[in-house]
């Protein structure tokens, strides 16, 4: 034990960063951030005050139809709950899954519980759930995520690799040294970039900030919030009409191309198709050059603007990067290849500080180093079901069983699902258009949903299991790229019955008769040891002089350093240095401009070449007239997601007890409203009220609602939220044919005043 254990502060993490504290057993009476973080954030905060909150699942519960009247009982989302005792849930859900298995076969269940859930590589949400099922016959899954599900399509196409592209993304250091130019389409928001899956020890974004400048980076960032980037970076602001990134990048490249500044040594030997994207360019196919007043008749970024920033990035050395939020809209992969075929033309990609990334602004890890050494996980078993579907298709196949839809050059069938399994997930966040999710969630037969919080995917649930907090339980994290692994230790017992989701699966598993093939005889601290033992073979394996201290000791110090990262990695920089040797994993090997794979599917959305396409809902066209703002659904700063929403720092956060939304003073003075006030937020979807904030920092015509509030809609009425979830608002429309991703970053909307509405009824629900 060290000094500080035997004075009661014990180590822990979360994906917003490391942390200690000292616990009376039942709550954490002290916290404090690990002491060498140059930059913790206040998230930590949430996690205090979050754990005894009323919301908190004390026990397991089961809805009451469900129970009365059996499988398939309508009122999923308006019924109350019957508390059950663990020794009564587990054989009553133990049938029911017996029942779905035998009567209708593993496809029938739906396994896929996209969600963040906690850090913790052994109750990592997602791979218990999957372990269980599998060891009953396997589940119809999901594939790709909300975070960039369409670029993770696309990019195999492009640059052969998604992995590559993130995780071996040019470092921050290599930035600091080399950039003169670092152009961020979609900002480098500091909220996203303090996160990352697994946690992260140190916040070093200012710092990397501050070396830049200090040596002389300039920053640029396109985004309709001024304060998407850290003050430190000293960025020029240039709003641009949100979606319309693609336009902009190509109003730059017909600049690049048109001025002779295009590398065509680098397109011709690195790439392929850049002749027919020129053409696109000059606009022999379509008849419309792509000229700097094109692009800013769209962008509104003035053409004298696109004309010199096109010349400078050309001067020297410059990285283009695309956060991830931008994909997440109709047509959003357009951005990303947009950038790529930019960087491309520009003939830097490979150099260091130079060429393209995807994502600087929105996770901690990107721009750190890959360790060479990977941190094991727990092993997901086999899953023989082939039914799938891309992540953010739910609703459709829930309404749809059965139907075919395209993806990815192929035509693929929903399964009909008769039982929904969620673990570490909260849809009735994530998911677009709320109301069309819930009348997907009333067709299966049973929902059963494992979480700490009775979040609104629990009050949609027939079956409500209580899950642990990760400081209830033991574990060990590892931030994505971060080279350590830090020990989690339990800090407090569980509130109410609440148990691990291992602890919920062993217990079906074993009144199922598979505990052996799903504990391996294991329990929470043998499985630890296992995966820290396998971990210590693989960096002896990798330096045999390594210090890799055993698991006690490990456990006492509450962290691991593991071999690091090349400080000094660029993205593509093998590929550059030899293509022969290192190719792409596209099919032609290089960076393809021109996807003649693409261009096979012929789908009517997606040209085999970057370009602008127009989403339907927008700005000029039949819409605009009733929903004239532009909303951005981006991510919140005082929360992850919807995660601990009831925590202190969350409700710090809100405005007359709402999500806060922020409107530029004209458009609120146009529409008499005023600061702090109660408005309703409406689009062709769905209503969702809200406290205003008025801001100079949101371009006019623009209005920002984070996600993350907890879907609270008024008895019978699923397309209103009193919360403020933007995601009653937002379209269920998949980003293309191709890629099929979440496309909820955007929605038309108008604001109003909220001054003569009936507020009265709102009343706490009486389940929380
Ligand atoms: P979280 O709030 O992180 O959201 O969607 P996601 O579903 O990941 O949900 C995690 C849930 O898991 C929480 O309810 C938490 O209490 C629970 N949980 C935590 N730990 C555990 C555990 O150990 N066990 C169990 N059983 N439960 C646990 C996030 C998703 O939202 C993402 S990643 C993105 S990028 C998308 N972004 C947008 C967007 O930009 N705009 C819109 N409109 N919508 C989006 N949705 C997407």
């Amino acid at each position: 034990m060290t000094t500080d254990q035997v004075a009661g502060w014990r180590p822990h993490m979360s994906h917003w960063g490391g942390f200690e504290a000292q616990s009376d057993g039942v709550r954490l009476t002290a916290v404090r951030p690990l002491h060498d973080d140059p930059d913790p954030v206040p998230l930590i905060e949430n996690i205090i005050s979050a754990q005894h909150d009323p919301a908190r699942i004390d026990r397991p519960y089961v809805r009451r139809r469900w129970l009365e009247e059996g499988p398939g009982a309508p009122g999923r989302g308006e019924d109350d709950y019957v508390p059950l005792a663990w020794s009564e849930m587990i054989p009553l859900l133990g049938d029911e899954l017996r029942r779905v298995y035998d009567s209708y076969g593993p496809a029938s269940v739906f396994g896929g519980s996209y969600g963040w859930a906690s850090a913790g590589r052994f109750h990592h949400a997602q791979s218990q759930v999957h372990r269980f099922l599998n060891c009953l016959g396997g589940y119809s899954y999901s594939v790709n995520n909300y975070s960039y599900g369409a670029s993770q399509v696309l990019l195999p196409h492009v640059v052969g690799s998604v992995d590559e592209v993130m995780g071996g993304a040019t470092t921050w250091e290599s930035i600091a040294a080399h950039t003169d130019l670092m152009i961020a389409f979609g900002g480098l928001p500091k909220k996203n970039m303090s996160v990352s899956p697994g946690g992260l020890r140190h916040h070093t974004l200012r710092e990397h900030l501050v070396a830049a400048r200090a040596r002389g980076t300039d920053f640029i960032h396109v985004s309709p919030l001024r304060d998407d980037v850290p003050e430190e970076a000293e960025s020029t602001w240039l709003p641009a009409r949100p979606g319309t990134d693609a336009a902009l990048m190509a109003g730059l490249a017909y600049v690049v191309a048109t001025e002779g500044l295009a590398d065509l040594q680098f397109l011709d030997t690195y790439c392929v198709g850049y002749s027919q994207f020129e053409d696109y360019l000059r606009g022999v196919g379509d008849g419309q050059p792509k000229t700097p007043q094109w692009a800013s008749d769209i962008s509104g970024v003035p053409a004298t603007t696109i004309i010199e920033l096109a010349r400078r990035m050309a001067r020297g050395r410059t990285l283009i990067t695309v956060s991830w939020s931008l994909q997440r809209s109709r047509h959003g992969e357009q951005a990303v290849w947009m950038a790529i075929t930019l960087a491309a033309m520009l003939g830097q990609i490979g150099l260091p500080g130079g060429g393209f990334g995807h994502g600087y602004g929105s996770m901690g890890y990107i721009g750190t180093p890959k360790p060479p050494v990977a941190v094991p996980s727990v092993p997901q078993g086999f899953n023989p079901v082939t039914s799938y579907i891309p992540v953010a298709r739910i609703s459709d196949m829930l309404l749809n069983p059965k139907d075919t839809f395209e993806y990815d050059g192929q035509i693929l069938t929903y399964p009909h699902i008769r039982l929904v399994y969620w673990c570490g997930g909260n849809p009735f966040h994530h998911h677009q258009d709320l109301s069309r999710l819930r009348e997907a969630f009333s067709t299966p037969e049973t929902v059963v949903v494992h979480d700490s919080f009775w979040t609104a995917t629990a009050k949609h649930a027939d079956v409500v299991l209580p899950a642990s907090l990760t400081i209830e339980r033991n574990d060990f994290a590892q931030g994505k790229n971060e080279a350590a692994i830090s020990a989690m230790h339990q800090l407090t017992a569980p509130v109410g019955e609440a148990l691990s989701d291992y602890e919920i699966f062993t217990r079906l598993a074993t009144m199922l008769g598979v505990a052996d093939v799903f504990t391996e005889g294991r329990d929470e601290m043998g499985w630890l040891r296992h995966l820290y033992g396998e971990l210590a073979d693989r960096v002896r394996a990798y330096d045999p002089d390594w210090p890799v201290p055993d698991f006690d000791s490990f456990w006492a110090d509450g962290v691991l350093q593991l071999p690091e990262g090349d400080r000094d990695q660029v993205l593509f920089a093998g590929f550059r240095a030899d293509p022969e040797a290192k190719p792409l994993r596209t099919p032609s090997g290089k960076i393809e401009i021109y996807s003649a794979a693409i261009a096979d599917m012929a789908y009517p959305d997606f040209f085999p070449h970057a370009s602008w396409i127009e989403p339907e809902e927008w700005l000029g066209a039949g819409l605009a007239e009733e929903f004239p703002l532009h909303l951005i659904a981006n991510q919140p700063k005082t929360r992850l997601h919807s995660q601990l929403a009831v925590g202190g720092h969350s409700r710090a956060g809100q405005v007359a007890g709402r999500a806060p939304v922020r409107m530029h003073p004209d458009d609120a003075r146009a529409r008499d409203l005023v600061d702090g006030e109660v408005v309703l937020v409406s689009s062709p979807r769905g209503r969702a009220l809200a406290g205003l904030v008025i801001s100079d920092a949101v371009a006019p015509g623009v209005v920002q609602l984070s996600t993350g509030a907890w879907f609270d809609p008024p008895p019978g009425d699923p397309t209103m939220c009193r919360a403020g979830n933007p995601n009653v608002l937002t379209a269920d429309r998949p980003t293309s044919r191709l890629t099929q991703g979440c496309a909820g970053q955007h929605s038309l909307v108008e604001v109003t005043s909220a001054r003569d509405l009936d507020l009265s009824h709102q009343e706490e629900d009486e389940r929380q």
